[in-house]
């Protein structure tokens, strides 16, 4: 909590620290009731700021300083200043000692920042300042020190103390506590500090690097867990291999821990050699978890393992460089995902998520550049720009370089920049200078927020037989109303003749005709580009593998999607024309809804998805996802004005009509595969996926039948299946329909057999969380009274709160703004518990500028009555202030 009002820090102020501390030494005293924390900070002057001895200003927070001493002599009142952030100090040398004793309380933290328990265990989460709320530091990526790390506690409670790099000692004391000593030979900032102490269980492997050097590789979890990290430990060793052999990095410690916690503000963290996870990041097995879920835990695992190189080896100058480390690391982690399972679904999957949610951000007050130039609370730019928008930009510059230029662009920047905190701008040296090119026009993508539109025209002259593509791009103004500059936008395109063979792409000018698919690089606000050589009228396939984040349009009718549907060359295409065809019948259909008017569904998008399912050459996640409508969210995202009713009427009514006409060819498909997944154990990889995943997208569209005989196999499919993907889903398409027996029935066997796996209970709150059926909000409030809801565990929040607010659009919208009351009403109670927490949620509330005139004023007086509440955590201010701004 804060006592004065914010303040906006700007990227244009940064200066290097006045000091640098070479050494900290850590000791931790951990009792039921406080903690002791003993620092010994080495320091000097930093010979780049110059001579003279300025005051040294330590960031601390909510900590209780019991003593200090400097250059080893013990400080009266009168020799520092002490305030709720910080504490002076006036040094008389260059080279110094500072000694602090300060005591905490991590039992009551429910921040979940600094040092905290979770259960019965101690862990910390530093990124982005917690560092400050353990001791007095400079908390800050730049100061970059070697750690020793002694922690002491009760042996009993807590036989397990970890810390960060090599352990060098242990020993019991006489006391009935124990130590432990961890020493990190390398540098880093404390944010990448972690401790960990608790009764923990650990699974052991052993990964040989490419320089044969042994590396013994743990995953700590509470006892009941022990049989849920085989998936974790397998993604861990393909993430090292994978970094070895595509980014030539290799591990650099003995040892790599990750330990799984309960309670955690994101999905895990990257402390150096001591990875702290959300358990849901970590813990899977085929009964517990999805199939979503074995995926996400292999994403997260290698994102954090990447991190090593990209993040910690070169750390960031600044938090304005956030994305230096988190884009490129999403980049990384898209890259092996793709590579350990289908690419095109991979993509499809990433893309669709940044069009809904990124897409969105950029366009509502927290928009964004993705290095910001000024925020209030660092822990509000944990966002989808940053990250997923950073990744998109480093995507570009692989685009753009091809994958042999990136890579000597990535080994500069890696051996360049070794034990390094550095800057955005530092990355795109080394990309520059290790291929030879001019990257400035390109670093747009970092200074300007905002969604550039790309809007391409065709012209074909048959007698000159010549096809020009006209570009224009343009970028809505966002809240930082800076001017916006043309970016450089790699579009990836090929045309296709009347048959759909591709076209060899000659542009005028060229000697020779070359690939069928190729980049272009738009640079200006109009552009054209003149193919000749062409025989006939073609039809262009655009921004292939979504080669630019941005939102392109081009005036296809519903056949030629069609026609893309089933020729392009590029799957991401193929999908994307499917999408494009729905978004035009889907909105046809909501404007028939405002009308008044009979819903009438075009059967082009039935024969175009008749003809996918039909197609058992495609593989069948592809099929999946094609048969996948978009989603609300996103028919919203890009609504001038989001009218919540009819979108969900249109989107509802086409389902309808698909699993009435499709009917046969879903059950058909249905069974098939229910039939493989009974004759097979259940294994985590891609074809397996893809098989569950059309068997699962077909049940939830046939359930929409009523029909006695899907009823039966998704009683079936829900009582004998032996894995949770199955099991979820036919939960979640009972939860969705009318059958009201079996749903309870249901409900309640699932809520009685995992009632003491907390990750398992969360997607039983979800499932309900999400129900579009009326009556949505009544049975979150009922929910939030369960047993097993607790406010203060994020997961849990997510779990109901996030899904329903953020995924159940129908019923968080309802006209009387009881959703939007609910929603404040949880913000202003979170804002004291975990400000993190409360920040994210309020999300929803903050896109208000999306509705209709009636809609807005109660979003606006629920964000108004957040903002007079009382004492706002700056994460809440910051967002509640930007959006009534
Ligand atoms: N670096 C952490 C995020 C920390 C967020 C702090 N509010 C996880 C990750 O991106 O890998
Ligand atoms: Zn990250």
């Amino acid at each position: 909590m804060r006592t004065e009002q914010p303040k906006m820090i700007y990227l244009k102020d940064y200066q290097a620290p006045e000091y640098l501390i070479d050494e900290t030494h850590l000791t931790f005293e951990l009792f039921e009731d406080h903690s002791l924390v003993h620092a010994q900070l080495v320091m000097r002057r930093n010979p780049a700021r110059g001579a003279g001895l300025p005051p040294l200003v330590l960031d601390g927070q909510q900590l209780e300083l019991l003593s200090v001493k400097l250059a080893d002599a013990e400080l009266g009142t009168a020799d520092y200043q002490v305030t709720d952030s910080h504490l002076t100090l006036h040094p008389t040398r260059e080279h110094f000692t500072v000694d602090t004793s300060v005591k905490i309380h991590p039992e009551t933290n429910t921040a979940l920042e600094g040092l905290y328990k979770s259960g019965g265990m101690y862990c910390t989460q530093c990124e982005a300042e917690g560092f400050r709320k353990i001791t007095y530091y400079l908390d800050r990526p730049d100061v970059m020190s070697v750690f020793t790390t002694t922690v002491i506690a009760e042996q009993h409670r807590y036989p397990v103390l970890l810390s960060n790099g090599n352990p060098v000692g242990s020993g019991p004391q006489d006391d009935g506590r124990h130590w432990a000593t961890w020493e990190d030979p390398f540098m880093k900032p404390a944010y990448l500090f972690a401790l960990v102490a608790g009764d923990l269980w650990c699974v052991e492997d052993a990964f040989t690097t490419m320089t044969e050097r042994s590396v013994a590789l743990r995953i700590y979890v509470e006892p009941e867990n022990i049989d849920k990290c085989q998936h974790a430990m397998n993604s861990l060793k393909k993430s090292m291999r994978w970094d070895e052999e595509v980014y030539g990095r290799e591990y650099d410690l003995d040892i790599f821990m990750i330990v799984a916690v309960n309670d955690f503000n994101m999905g895990a963290m990257e402390n150096k050699g001591l990875n702290i996870f959300n358990s849901s990041a970590v813990l899977a097995r085929a009964e517990t978890a999805t199939d979503a879920a074995h995926q996400r835990v292999e994403a997260i695992v290698a994102h954090e393992y990447f991190h090593n190189w990209s993040g910690n080896r070169v750390t960031c100058r600044d938090w304005f460089q956030l994305s230096l480390k988190e884009g490129f690391t999403v980049f990384r982690d898209s890259v092996f995902s793709a590579d350990m399972n289908s690419a095109t679904v991979k993509r499809i999957q990433d893309v669709a998520y940044l069009r809904t949610h990124q897409f969105a951000e950029d366009a509502g007050p927290m928009a964004h550049a993705v290095r910001p130039d000024s925020f209030i609370e660092i822990s509000n730019f944990y966002t989808l720009t940053v990250y997923e928008k950073g990744s998109e930009v480093v995507r570009m510059i692989h685009t753009l370089l091809g994958g042999d230029g990136f890579r000597k662009g990535s080994d500069l920047y890696f051996e360049r920049h070794d034990g390094q905190a550095v800057t955005c701008d530092d990355f795109i040296k080394a990309m520059e200078d290790a291929n030879g090119v001019d990257l400035t026009q390109f670093k747009r993508w970092y200074s300007q927020a905002g969604t550039p539109r790309l809007a391409v025209s065709e012209s074909y002259d048959a007698a000159a037989q010549t096809y020009s593509l006209t570009f224009r791009q343009s970028c809505p103004q966002t809240p930082d109303k800076v001017e916006k500059l043309p970016f450089v936008i790699p579009v990836e395109l090929g045309l296709l003749d009347r048959n759909g063979a591709p076209l060899a792409l000659r542009l005028a000018g060229e000697a020779t005709a070359g690939e069928t698919s190729r980049v272009l690089s738009v640079t200006e606000a109009e552009q054209t580009f003149t193919f000749v050589d062409v025989a006939e009228q073609p039809l262009p396939s655009l921004l292939r593998g979504f080669s630019a984040p941005v939102k392109l349009s081009f005036p296809y009718s519903r056949d030629q999607l069609m026609f893309l549907m089933q020729h392009d060359s590029d799957g991401f295409n193929r999908w994307d024309a499917g999408q494009q065809l729905s978004v035009q019948v889907l909105q046809e259909l909501i404007t028939q809804h405002q009308q008044g008017a009979p819903l009438v569904l075009d059967q082009r998008l039935v024969s175009a998805l008749r003809t996918v399912l039909a197609d058992d050459t495609l593989d069948q996640a592809m099929v999946a996802e094609m048969l996948s409508l978009p989603s609300e969210a996103y028919l919203t995202e890009i609504s001038e004005v989001a009218d919540v009713e009819a979108i969900h009427s249109a989107r509802e009514f086409a389902r309808k009509q698909l699993a009435e006409h499709l009917f046969d060819a879903l059950w058909q498909r249905y069974q098939a595969n229910r039939e493989l997944s009974k004759k097979t154990a259940y294994v985590a990889e891609a074809e397996h996926f893809a098989r569950r995943g059309l068997q699962n997208i077909a049940l939830s569209y046939l359930m929409l039948s009523g029909k006695p005989d899907v009823l039966a196999a998704t009683l079936e499919q829900f009582e004998t299946c032996d894995n949770m993907t199955e099991r979820l889903t036919a939960l979640a398409v009972l939860v969705n329909s009318p059958f009201e027996a079996e749903k309870a029935t249901a409900l309640a066997s699932f809520a009685e057999h995992f009632k003491d796996n907390p990750l398992v209970m969360d997607q039983w709150f979800s499932v309900q969380a999400g129900s579009v059926l009326p009556g949505g909000l009544a049975r979150v409030k009922a929910l939030m009274q369960h047993p097993a809801f607790n406010i203060k565990n994020p997961n849990k929040v997510r779990a109901l709160i996030g899904a329903f607010a953020g995924q159940n659009l129908i019923n968080f919208h309802a006209a009387d703004g009881s959703g939007y009351r609910f929603l404040a009403d949880l913000v202003i109670e979170l804002n004291a518990l975990n400000p993190q927490i409360a920040s994210r949620q309020l999300a929803p509330l903050t896109r208000w500028r999306k509705y209709d005139d009636a809609r807005q004023a109660l979003m606006k007086t629920e964000l108004e009555r957040i903002r007079a509440s009382g004492e706002l955590s700056s994460d809440v201010f910051e967002v509640v202030s930007k959006s009534l701004a």
